[in-house]
């Protein structure tokens, strides 16, 4: 099903339910190349979700600042290549909420244990803000703030669960965004935790 939150942004419920044996196996590959790790804010404080990165172009935090590299820091091994069915499930789901031709080059992994959160922020630091996002959510459900283009702007609840995907493209993509603390629990497929893909154009 399809489900506009609003204009550009697409909630395809479900969508990665299919495929998310392989997607979770693929998970772990990529994981074992370049570890889930805590990073830590330019403002000195460490996220509550760790992270590791697949695909050209990875997204990294540290006292510096936010980017993206083309090597793992932990490593200075090139990021992992981004698994053929996390390509395939995130240009599918673009063209299936009308962006064609999606073409990523990043995929970031974040995984949320029990009592992980994400404050509201925008993402903004890729270089082509034509191209949309898709977010894909595997295991845990939680509770995703889709806010606006203020900080202010009070943020919609949208509880999110295994194998759904949203797209975002056009202004919504620059909307401030967070996720509500994980509760815990377990999923047959990924056990205590949550999983969210971000596939992005960031070069
Ligand atoms: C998550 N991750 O659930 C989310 C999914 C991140 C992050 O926010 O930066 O790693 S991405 C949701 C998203 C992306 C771009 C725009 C908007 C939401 N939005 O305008 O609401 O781990
Ligand atoms: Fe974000």
């Amino acid at each position: 099903s399809q489900e506009v939150l609003e204009e550009g942004a697409i909630l395809l419920r479900g969508f990665a339910r299919a495929s998310a044996q392989t997607l979770v196996a693929a998970i772990e590959s990529v994981s074992g190349q370049a570890a889930f790790r805590y990073m830590e804010t330019p403002g000195g404080h460490t996220m509550s979700a760790a992270m590791t990165c697949c695909g050209e172009l990875g997204w990294v935090t540290d006292r510096r600042g936010y980017r993206y590299t083309q090597n793992d820091p932990e490593t200075g091994a090139p990021w992992p290549e981004m698994p053929r069915v996390f390509r395939e499930l995130a240009v599918m789901a673009a063209e299936a909420a009308g962006f064609p031709g999606f073409a990523p080059d990043a995929c970031l992994i974040n995984r949320y244990r029990p009592g992980a959160k994400m404050g509201l922020h925008q993402d903004r630091d890729e270089r082509d803000f034509s191209q949309p996002i898709v977010s894909v959510s595997l295991g845990l459900p939680l509770v995703f703030q889709f806010g606006g283009p203020r900080r202010s702007d009070r943020p919609l609840r949208v509880p999110l669960s295994h194998g759904d995907v949203i797209v975002w493209g056009g202004p919504v993509r620059r909307h401030y965004h967070g996720v509500l603390t994980l509760r815990r629990g377990a999923h047959p497929l990924t056990g205590d935790c949550r999983y969210n893909l971000t596939f992005r154009k960031a070069g």
